[in-house]
């Protein structure tokens, strides 16, 4: 676009939303055009920040008409580059960071309605206050924000007991690519009346419309909690005890996560504070969550019981079971530090893949002998939400080979691990969505019918191209 037409609308940008609204400076804007992961270096003319979904349809009708691409940003928490914007400066970034009313909370109809800019912590307090939880938890949750948190579909540590963000959604508030507003905040548990619009939005990563605000279900508070961290023989034996704990009470596991020797190891290498409970370092661990609303469920008996039965069996060979709030809040420390010691260690290639439960030892054990068969020296580091499915099966560079190089294989890589994952019949993506990284690998996973329709539907919703253009689809 050129210089002067740019400045026409940003001057127009500028009257809707005010001088707190609008960034231009490269000082302020350069934040936004950057990922979490550091993979792209983007550049935008302006970040626009509006207070209010009035506002930001307002921003969105503009750019339609100047034909300007928006790029929505939540707490740019991506690990797909899926909220950074081209390094061409074409497009404009459009932050929900300002719009972060709790609109409602409600004990009775179990729900919650809120603003996408509020982030997903500031979210579950507000669920706690009232009496109630919002089921919903990852790593970043202290940054990450509901617009984005739903636009990516995000999983996350208790997907095995409550599902993932789409699970959650009873309605959305949608700003459409012509600045339409889609008012679809009702908050029913039944309402069948034609297609189930709010669904596309999520898991869309802002590539069919803006999501402003949500009604999110919420859940009864835990009463009881148990906590522990177990050193395990072999990932089998991680299985194993997984299968116990289903078959001992399935309504009581809240999270059952995997971690490896090696990435604990980053942990507690990298990470202030960060202290092993147990009495050895191991190869494998799990971090089990009990959770019940139940009165005097007995739940630290029954963690007792089952973890007794599997050390004796052979299959646990320590565990610490969290004695109060802080001790379970550091050994849940443990597990959500692992990506940010993964990068201070170095480069890291990420493959955030699923498989069904029963499958997970044969991924780990394939993938992990096909990377090293690629590329000698490479550190696995699998860790993730085993309950489900999930493992993210991250690789870290050799420690002596150049970051910038090692990187460079990253195609390779994550195309040997998908060789496993596919036949496993898995996903190349199962939580952090497709982004920036992964829209190569749309036509092989998803071509024909399937990619034909999202391509459809992508068309009818933003014909011009307009919303996040080169994230998810190819
Ligand atoms: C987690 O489970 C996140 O902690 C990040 O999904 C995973 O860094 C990663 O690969
Ligand atoms: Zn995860």
């Amino acid at each position: 676009m050129p210089a002067a037409e740019m400045s026409e609308l940003l001057a127009a940008i500028a009257q809707r939303v005010g001088p707190a609204g609008l960034l231009t400076d490269p000082a302020d804007t350069a934040a936004y055009a950057e990922d979490w992961r550091r993979l792209y270096q983007g550049r935008t003319q302006a970040v626009v920040r509006p207070a209010n979904t009035a506002e930001l349809a307002q921003v969105m009708a503009l750019a339609a008409k100047a034909r300007i691409a928006i790029v929505p940003q939540g707490g740019n928490t991506s690990m797909v580059g899926g909220a950074v914007p081209a390094e061409d400066g074409s497009q404009i970034v459009l932050s929900l960071a300002r719009m972060r009313t709790i609109r409602a909370v409600d004990p009775v109809d179990m729900t919650m309605t809120l603003d996408a800019g509020v982030t997903l912590k500031a979210a579950q307090d507000a669920a706690a206050a009232a009496g109630c939880m919002l089921p919903l938890s990852i790593s970043s949750e202290g940054t990450a924000q509901i617009g984005g948190v739903l636009a990516t579909n995000a999983g996350g540590n208790n997907t095995v007991r409550y599902g993932n963000a789409r699970d959650l959604v009873l309605g959305l508030e949608v700003v459409l690519a012509d600045g339409a507003v889609w008012n679809g905040l009702r908050r029913l548990r039944k309402d069948n009346t034609g297609y189930c619009l709010r669904q596309l939005f999520v898991g869309a990563e802002g590539t069919l419309g803006i999501i402003t605000a949500a009604v999110l279900k919420l859940v009864p508070r835990p009463r009881e909690v148990a906590v522990a961290l177990c050193a395990v023989a072999s990932v089998e034996a991680a299985l194993a005890l997984f299968a116990r704990f289903q078959a001992h009470d399935p309504a009581a596991i809240q999270a059952f996560e995997y971690m490896s020797g090696p990435g604990m190891g980053f942990v507690l290498r990298h990470i202030p504070g960060a202290s092993l409970p147990l009495a050895a370092p191991a190869d494998h661990y799990v971090l089990i969550e009990l959770a019940t609303p139940r009165p005097e469920a007995g739940l630290r008996a029954s963690l007792e019981a089952v973890l007794g039965q599997a050390m004796e069996d052979g299959l646990v060979a320590d565990a610490a079971l969290a004695e109060s709030e802080a001790q379970r809040a550091a050994i849940w420390r443990l597990r959500e530090e692992h990506s940010e010691a993964q990068k201070r260690e170095g480069a890291s290639i990420k493959n955030d893949v699923s498989v069904p439960v029963s499958r997970v030892p044969e991924l780990i054990a394939r993938a992990s002998a096909a990377c090293l068969a690629l590329l000698p020296g490479v550190r696995p580091v699998p860790f993730g939400h085993m309950g489900d499915g999930n493992i993210h099966f991250n690789l870290e560079q050799p420690p002596d080979m150049d970051g910038a190089a090692f990187l460079a294989c990253d195609h390779e890589i994550m195309d040997a691990v998908n060789a496993v994952v596919r036949d496993l019949d898995g996903s190349f993506s199962a939580e952090h969505g497709v982004g920036r990284l992964k829209p190569y690998m749309m036509a092989e996973w998803r071509g024909g019918a399937e990619l034909a329709m999202m391509q459809r539907i992508k068309a009818a919703l933003d014909p011009a191209g307009l919303l996040n253009p080169g994230k998810v689809l190819p």
